[in-house]
């Protein structure tokens, strides 16, 4: 669902780009002939929006999409087709008494199954760290449904939970036939959380490091649970000892969370992964790129991998463990 939801907001990313770049061509040149440039409308604030994509969906459920918009100034804004406020909305991205910007994107999704969509937010941003971050869900006529705190852990204790950068995925990870939500935090951890905020046992899985990326969710082996594709950061030290991004493939299973596969990457990965079949042969491909930290070549590369599972682990502790045993740099 949000998968879908992150697509068509990147539709209007595109659009917005074309647009400039028309608009830009000299006139009666062939791209400029014949392409009308005018807007349907526009909203302007004096708001910063650094980060946070639009996301399209039908948040009243009146059978016209709508438009969700976050930014990092701590609003959280849904408009109607014609460009007016949804009834309800605007909302502050309010969290632990304190008011926080939002990096993530809405995602829109039903995660009750009563018909009406609810509205998910990732809370905090990096220039904002005296405020708290987490999750906020709302519902469709913008009232609170339940809000979550990570852990207070970036850059030391500082008495506020940290932001949560990614745009939370929302889909069935256990396989009972309920959605999900997951997201990374920079509190270091991937979260899978039930529809009512609850962390699911095996929940917050530990990524030594911050994580930006945000999560797709593709049932890679067709048992009915859909497997968590995120990037991580990594550095040097510690359990891994990796200076650079893991592309991680996780699974939910036994009330544990499980990773199944993993790639290194010389470069953190804030880059959110793209998951499907790209070569025709019966196995799905995840394809990332890198973020902008040690500015090397893996910087500036697209990383495409065929995952091959490790062995499902026996019950037991450490589940984390399971890949110990693989080395960076592995490129497989
Ligand atoms: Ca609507
Ligand atoms: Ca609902
Ligand atoms: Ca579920
Ligand atoms: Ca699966």
């Amino acid at each position: 669902m949000s998968h879908r939801a992150r697509a068509a907001g990147g539709v209007i990313a595109v659009l917005a780009s074309v647009i400039s770049i028309l608009v830009a061509a000299p006139l009666g040149s062939p791209a400029a002939a014949g392409v009308s440039v005018t807007p349907a409308w526009e909203r302007t604030f004096g708001e910063l929006n650094y980060h946070s994509s639009p996301t399209i969906a039908d948040v009243d459920g009146d059978g016209t999409n709508d438009v969700a918009v976050a930014s990092q100034s701590g609003w959280i804004r849904i408009f109607k087709a014609d460009g007016s406020d949804l009834g309800g909305w605007p909302q502050r991205a309010s969290l632990g008494g304190t008011n926080a910007g939002v990096d993530s994107s809405p995602t829109i999704a039903d995660l009750d199954n009563d018909g009406r969509n609810e509205v998910i937010v990732g809370v905090g941003a990096l220039r904002d760290p005296g405020s708290n971050g987490g999750l906020l869900v709302f519902n469709r006529d913008g009232t609170l449904r339940w809000a979550f705190q990570t852990q207070d852990r970036q850059e030391g204790s500082n008495g506020r939970s940290d932001a949560v950068f990614s745009t939370p995925a929302v889909g069935d990870v256990n396989g009972d036939g309920a959605p999900e939500i997951v997201f990374g935090s920079y509190d270091h951890h991937i979260y899978v959380l039930d529809r009512n905020g609850a962390n699911l046992p095996g929940s917050p899985y530990y990524n030594e490091d911050t994580v930006w990326s945000s999560p797709a969710l593709y049932d890679f082996d067709f048992d009915g649970r859909n497997e968590i594709f995120v990037g991580g950061d990594s550095s040097a030290g510690g359990t891994i000892d990796h200076a650079g991004g893991i592309m991680h493939m996780l699974e939910y299973q036994r009330g544990s969370i499980v990773e199944r596969w993993r790639r290194y990457a010389g470069e953190i990965i804030i880059s959110s992964p793209a998951v499907g079949n790209i070569d025709g042969d019966a196995k799905p491909e995840v394809v990332f790129g890198p973020g902008d930290f040690f500015k090397h070549d893996d910087s500036r590369r697209v990383f495409t991998s065929t995952p091959r599972l490790a062995p499902t682990p026996p019950a037991g502790p450490s589940p984390q463990a399971v890949m110990a045993g693989a080395r960076p740099p592995s490129a497989t």
